[in-house]
């Protein structure tokens, strides 16, 4: 289409041009298919208007008046310089020098990663965050960093939002180039359930790096450092920060769960030091740290290691702000927030909060709080356009030191416990998740090890099995697959090991693995792999789509064939993605900077005997039509 566009063009036809005349003459690259987003998009939205989103049918609606969410002006022409600055001239060492040489406490915001994950089922769409973007770089330069990436957030903006996670990032990145971008990595199990081979989850290290990732949290879900070393070594050769990551749980002042005790946490984050982690992260998932046993964990760790040391961790008992105070008191050089309209419950601790609170203390975080409160109320707009995604959870859960849940799972094994009818007996699921998690030998519980326990948890209460049971060599039992899986040893080995008798049980007989199952995985050759998915989508895969589809072949490729089909509909207000358009309504897209669709939804007509439906649009004031069959 280029070449056509070429010697179709009337200066190129005319001899007026120069050299520079693909430079200075975009129209060259508007080819067929570009229009073609514009169908594709009013496609989505027809649909969507007539058939409702399936992710949004039969949950709360918001109300048609909601506010509009804006983000708040930019008290800077150009972003101040922050930490990302500090990076670049100083390398992943340097910054770490610099954070140890801070009285302040430094913050790192959750909102655009952690808080949606933990509160909205992780559902938040790129625009809302890439709107907020330019303020965070503007008013809030001040931040250590701003997690926005990894985690659950790779895989759903695939399978539910109908996005491209890369993009968001590089959008993100463009718009904050003066802070830190983070990520939350799990190990060997990248941004997925399962190991993958160690080329995939080096390649795909590289590939985050490359599209903007600057600090990599990376743990595991077993708190095997072994089945750490080849994310951190790959992030490590990226030269941006490796934050390894020791996970908590338990108690570490109960004798009764002396597994996890002081001494078994600074011997982790010594290993991770050697490892060579630039920075440690201490990530209490389940928000099972208190103010005492914080104090206790930051002083030893601050005398025992080397490196900064930054907190994570979850209000789901509502007691997260104390103990970030708490860790702050004892040293810990950076803590996680979230902005206050996305804290708190099973988020982090609310960001205005901590500010006030340590406001002329000698480590005051030194941000401005009035800045903070304003990014907020755009955040608070935002939550309320998702309000199909809320948990109803309504207030703290002191539950949370019985059953250790993951503030992500929490919400989401709740859902699942819904539906399948066991919505009553909750408290049942939580205790036996507590009897699980003991079954397996005290495990830590994130993901993806915290949802075997989860699947094993529901399938007991749902067949009304005991721990007994289970247990019991003489009784059969079907474990689910992901708890085979795990006995096998393909999520590595937990410290003291797996309990023989029950690995026996479930694996009947089979040899588990005891070493780093990514010893056992041979590589993916890259470019076979690339050029097969090529020729089955017909079309381009670049560096970011292949390192999608590696991570979930599926999830990718599913994506793919409903672009194909939809466009991009990333560029959708939230609303109108979710819930379409009623005649009269208006609303733009902005498909690339500065090309923007203007949409009106005219009319909609008779759903005719084919059972199809006509919608009819204003498309930049021209008439169009789509056709969309009616499922409703
Ligand atoms: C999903 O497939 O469940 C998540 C993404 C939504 C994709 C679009 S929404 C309109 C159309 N109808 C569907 O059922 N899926 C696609
Ligand atoms: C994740 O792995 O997505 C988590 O947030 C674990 O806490
Ligand atoms: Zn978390």
């Amino acid at each position: 289409p280029f070449v056509i566009n070429l010697l179709r063009h009337p200066k190129f036809l005319s001899y007026e041009y120069s050299t520079r005349f693909i430079d200075e003459t975009p129209e060259l690259f508007d080819f067929p298919v570009q229009r073609d987003r514009a169908t594709r998009i009013l496609t989505y939205v027809a649909d969507i208007s007539v058939n409702g989103h399936p992710e949004t049918e039969g949950r709360p609606r918001p109300a048609a008046d909601i506010r509009v969410p804006r983000a708040p002006d930019l008290m800077a022409d150009v972003p101040p310089d922050g930490t990302k600055q500090i990076l670049e001239a100083k390398g992943p060492k340097g910054l770490a020098d610099w954070m140890l040489g801070q009285r302040r406490l430094l913050l790192t915001d959750t909102t655009m990663r952690d808080g949606h994950q933990s509160l909205l089922a992780t559902r938040m769409r790129s625009i809302d965050m890439v709107r907020a973007a330019p303020a965070y770089a503007a008013n809030l330069p001040e931040l250590f960093s701003v997690e926005c990436w990894g985690g659950a957030t790779f895989d759903v903006a695939y399978r539910f939002l109908q996005e491209c996670p890369w993009q968001r990032l590089r959008d993100l990145r463009a718009a904050m180039p003066n802070l830190l971008t983070q990520m939350l990595l799990r190990a060997s199990n990248g941004v997925g359930y399962t190991n993958y081979p160690d080329n995939v989850v080096q390649s795909f290290v590289r590939q985050a790096a490359e599209t903007g990732i600057d600090v990599f949290r990376v743990f595991d879900s077993l708190n095997w450092v072994e089945n750490m070393r080849v994310a951190m070594d790959a992030v490590i050769d990226t030269g941006r920060v490796c934050e390894g990551t020791l996970c908590y749980t338990g108690d570490l002042l109960d004798p009764d769960r002396a597994k996890y005790d002081l001494k078994y946490y600074v011997g982790m984050a010594r290993a991770l030091e050697d490892a060579g982690a630039h920075v440690l992260g201490v990530k209490d998932m389940a928000g099972l740290l208190k103010p005492a046993a914080a104090r206790a964990l930051f002083g030893a760790l601050k005398e025992e290691v080397g490196i900064p040391i930054h907190f994570h961790t979850h209000d789901t008992a509502g007691i997260a702000c104390a103990t970030v105070l708490a860790a702050s008191e004892a040293g810990v050089d950076a803590a996680d927030v979230a902005m206050d309209a996305f804290s708190g419950n099973t988020s982090q601790a609310t960001f205005g909060t901590i500010l006030a609170a340590l406001k002329d203390d000698p480590r005051d975080p030194g941000l401005d709080e009035g800045a903070v409160r304003r990014m907020s109320d755009y955040w608070e707009a935002v939550r309320a356009q998702y309000l199909a995604f809320e948990s109803g959870m309504q207030a703290p859960s002191s539950e949370v030191y019985l059953h250790e849940m993951p503030g992500g799972q929490f919400t989401n094994l709740k859902a699942q416990a819904r539906s399948m009818g066991l919505e009553d007996r909750w408290h049942e699921v939580a205790q036996m998740y507590a009897d699980v998690n003991r079954m397996f030998g005290d495990i830590v519980k994130v993901t993806p090890s915290s949802k075997v326990v989860g699947d094993m948890a529901l399938m007991m209460v749902a067949q009304g099995l005991t721990v007994e049971q289970v247990t019991d060599p003489d009784t059969d039992i079907s474990f689910p697959d992901s708890v085979i899986d795990m006995m096998k040893g393909n999520l590595g080995q937990p410290p003291g090991g797996w309990p023989k008798a029950l690995q026996k049980k479930v694996l009947k007989g089979e040899p588990p693995l005891t070493d780093r199952p990514g010893k056992h995985l041979p590589p993916v050759d890259l470019e076979a792999v690339r050029a097969e998915l090529s020729a089955r989508l017909e079309q381009e895969i670049d560096d970011e789509d292949l390192n999608g589809y590696l991570m979930y072949p599926k999830v990718f490729t599913d994506y793919a064939e409903r672009h194909a089909v939809y466009g991009p509909v990333r560029a959708l207000p939230t609303p109108v993605f979710f819930y379409g358009m009623q005649s009269g309504d208006e609303t733009h897209a902005e498909i690339d900077p500065g090309k923007t669709l203007e949409i009106r939804c005219v009319a909609r007509g008779e759903t005719n005997p084919d059972g199809e439906v006509r919608v009819f649009f204003e498309l930049n004031g021209q008439p169009r039509t789509i056709r969309v069959a009616d499922r409703s």
